[in-house]
């Protein structure tokens, strides 16, 4: 067992194969204009900075063959999956299901739901469609991992203090050994990121540990 270089304290990785990458919400409804962050008000030019770091984690675990996860925030075209708290929480601008610049706010299948052409998945990758901002929330992720064997997960995507941390408390709460990948996770808050990175490894690491990529990558030469 090797260690990455983390902080509360290093983090012990398991034998390979356990450990899988979490890319959660790479899409262009986050990253580009005329999506979902967008309408929300949102700089998604900020979110671009990590597209390279995510990228290059993503090829160093399909060359050494650990499982890779990847989420989308998405609804069902009639919106069936959608509460109307969500649906009506923004008060302005474009709302999920509106037809946008990209297709449909949201909706899966639609363009501007899909993820970067940079990220794309590819065949054997685990793809999980969520409703919510967590990824355990009315998915079957939990039991993909309990097949596959999973119990370590290590984090990067959009946002961080949304669907980021709220992914990572569910899987915490479930026994996952997580942490967060600092530089490969962005926020269109810098502050709320630098926010989430310490309150998830405060008081001992009470949710997970934080690393940066380079440790990440070096623990898995
Ligand atoms: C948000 C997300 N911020 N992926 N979604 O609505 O963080």
């Amino acid at each position: 067992m090797t260690s990455i270089a983390a902080q509360p304290y290093d983090y012990e990785l398991p034998t390979s194969g356990k450990v899988a990458l979490v890319i959660i919400d790479m899409q262009r409804d986050f990253l580009e204009p005329g999506g979902f962050g967008d309408a929300l008000g949102n700089d998604v030019s900020l979110l671009q900075a990590i597209v390279p770091t995510v990228k290059k984690l993503l090829e160093a675990f399909r060359k050494l063959g650990l499982p890779v996860i990847h989420t989308i925030e998405c609804h069902a075209p009639d919106l069936s999956d959608c509460p109307p708290a969500k649906l009506h929480r923004a008060k302005s601008g474009l709302k999920i299901g509106d037809e946008g610049p990209m297709g449909r706010i949201l909706i899966a299948g639609e363009k501007g739901n899909g993820i970067i052409p940079e990220l794309e998945p590819i065949e054997g990758e685990i793809v999980i469609l969520k409703p919510g901002k967590g990824a355990f929330c009315r998915t079957n992720l939990e039991s993909i991992l309990q097949e596959k064997g999973i119990t370590h997960l290590l984090f990067t995507g959009v946002t961080t203090e949304v669907c980021v941390q709220t992914t990572m408390r569910e899987a915490n709460d479930r026994g996952y050994e997580c942490l967060l990948i600092e530089d490969g996770t962005e926020s269109y808050f810098p502050e709320f990121k630098q926010a989430t990175v310490a309150m998830l490894r405060a008081q001992g690491g009470i949710i997970g540990w934080t690393a940066d990529a380079e440790s990440v990558l070096r623990s898995l030469e």
